[in-house]
């Protein structure tokens, strides 16, 4: 008769599950034992870094992906990047080993006492199985959880004995078990949003995260163009909806109330597609919305829909609504706005290079279709303003602004996108929250340019402590960092350059290297 642990690797890859990552510990060891020549696991030296790898894989490859970390502690550590995760709709199946079943109640050394408990309110779903037999179908319910709307990380916890169970009847059918998901608005509702939408004097368009998450970007593209309306990223843009350089963009919203109403102010109607309305940061109160103004918000996320102040929301397929929708809506007789005029090129001057120019010799130098994971906190407008961003999928940011995101999830966006060039764009604080991503790139030659940008503080929090009037506060400045010896250390191969010359010159080549590259650029502070 099967075993648990049979079962269990045929579902994982009949879903499609064959890359873990993952960092071991003994009560892993039996699920990891006779491990597949087909399925890959990708070792990450903190769990921190695992589910950031991870995370950057489901997020670049569009899919669920396994993730296995240690009990107790090892799922601690990782719960800083279920933040991420959670906010990103990361269909993260996590699982962890447990003691063996009748040592959990002594609390045996790595017992996790209630285990199911420990990973919420991070995660959509988390369970302990009753008993070895339910392992399987536990694992499978986790993977479709995951992965229906809105999606998410899930949690099971498996106690090592469960594994060797064998299983009788026909448990092995949960192998073939399918849930598939249906979200198109009904007709009336379609009509009522087309009526809307033609109706309006001077509509305007806010994308979030999801429309690049279901890859509706070119009908996004399609319906800005159809109604002549600008489109704005959603605040806190975790992702890239839109073409940077489209005659319609608008950039990204501030993350604050009253910015958000004043950028939007004169729209007698605002149509949010796929973002939380809105994810803000600053408290700035004020009006959610300008006065008179009508908020439309197509979600696939009914606690999105939900919790938003304002607005009328359609929870659904976002992807299939537009595509519903656009043939219901004649082509607006109204010129396209006009582009946004191009940044003037950053004048170089001696000392320290400005971000700007960091950001202006990537957008000249990088391939046009290069993926950018950013993690710099104080750098966001002006590379929004400078690199463009034509194709789906070219821009990751921690979706809950959780730092220790920005290196391990490059590592898994280049895993999953093998053919586009991945730059991660890290300041030198967030670098250090998962350093150790460097060794993974290194061991798995994964070859991602990492640019560390190096001015030596925490820009954003000094400019934060400026806004709270708290400039007097410990602890805002990282001085004494090295990223070239870090990176040696963990095989990364490594150069500082301080001129644009030189950084154009280092930059050229790790984009020809198949190798992780590191550059550390000495730069100035910027304001957000
Ligand atoms: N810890 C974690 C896990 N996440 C956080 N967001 C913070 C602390 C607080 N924090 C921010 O929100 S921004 C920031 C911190 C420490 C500074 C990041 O510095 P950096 O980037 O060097 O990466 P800049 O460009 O200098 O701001
Ligand atoms: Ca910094």
């Amino acid at each position: 008769m099967p075993t648990v642990h049979a079962i269990t690797y045929q579902l994982l890859r009949r879903q499609g599950l064959d890359t873990v990552f993952g960092n071991p510990g003994s009560n892993e060891l039996p699920f990891l034992k006779s491990f597949p020549e087909d399925f890959r696991y990708i070792l990450g030296l903190h769990e921190g870094v695992v589910v950031g790898m991870a995370d950057g894989y489901s997020l670049a490859s569009g899919q669920p992906v396994l993730v296995n970390l240690h009990a107790a502690a090892g799922t601690g550590n990782a719960m800083g990047a279920l933040t991420n995760a959670w906010y990103s709709h990361s269909p993260l199946v996590i699982t962890a080993g447990q003691q063996a079943r009748s040592m959990i109640g002594v609390e045996a050394m790595l017992a996790n006492v209630d285990a199911a408990s420990l990973p919420r309110p991070l995660v959509k779903w988390s369970y302990e199985p009753a008993c070895a037999e339910d392992v399987p179908r536990a694992l499978s319910q986790a993977i479709h959880m995951a992965n229906l709307p809105a999606r998410g990380p899930v949690y099971v916890s498996i106690p090592y004995d469960d594994w060797d169970h064998e299983l009788e009847g026909d448990a092995d059918q949960v192998v073939q078990h399918d849930v598939r998901h249906a979200g198109l608005p009904s007709v009336s509702q379609l009509d009522a949003l087309a009526e809307t939408l033609q109706q309006a004097h001077d509509p305007v368009l806010v994308l979030g995260p999801e429309v690049d998450a279901v890859r509706a970007n070119a009908l996004a593209v399609e319906l800005s163009e159809r109604l002549c309306m600008p489109v704005w990223v959603a605040p806190s843009a975790s992702r890239c909806p839109f073409p940077t350089r489209h005659a319609c963009f608008r950039g990204v919203l501030p993350a604050a109330i009253s910015g958000i109403s004043d950028k939007l102010e004169g729209h007698d109607l605002i149509l949010v597609i796929g973002a939380p309305v809105f994810r803000y940061h600053q408290y700035a109160p004020g009006r959610y919305i300008p006065q008179g103004a009508t908020l439309l918000h197509l979600t696939g996320d009914l606690q999105e829909a939900a919790r938003a102040p304002v607005g009328h929301a359609l929870v659904g397929d976002i992807h299939a609504t537009l595509e519903a929708l656009l043939p219901l809506l004649p082509q607006r007789d109204r010129a396209l706005p006009s582009p946004l005029p191009l940044p003037s090129p950053q004048a170089v001057s001696t000392g320290r290079l400005a971000p700007e120019s960091v950001f202006d010799a990537l957008n000249a130098l990088a391939p046009e279709d290069a993926i950018y994971v950013k993690e710099s906190t104080s750098t966001v407008s002006a590379f929004w303003q400078r690199v463009e961003m034509r194709h789906p999928g070219s821009y990751f940011f921690p979706a809950a602004g959780g730092l220790g995101f920005g290196l391990p999830a490059a590592v898994g966006v280049q895993l999953a996108q093998p053919h586009r060039q991945v730059i991660a764009v890290i300041g030198d604080g967030s670098a250090n929250y998962a350093i150790s991503a460097l060794w993974s790139a290194a061991q798995y030659n994964v070859p991602v340019v990492f640019i560390i940008l190096k001015n030596d503080t925490y820009g954003a929090l000094r400019w934060f402590s400026r806004l709270l009037d708290a400039e007097d506060a410990p602890g805002l400045d990282v001085p004494g960092l090295d990223f070239c010896e870090l990176a040696r250390g963990y095989g990364v191969e490594a150069v500082r350059t301080e001129t644009l010359e030189t950084f154009e010159e280092a930059l050229c080549r790790a984009l020809k290297a198949s190798r992780p590259i590191l550059l550390e650029v000495p730069t100035t502070t910027i304001e957000p």
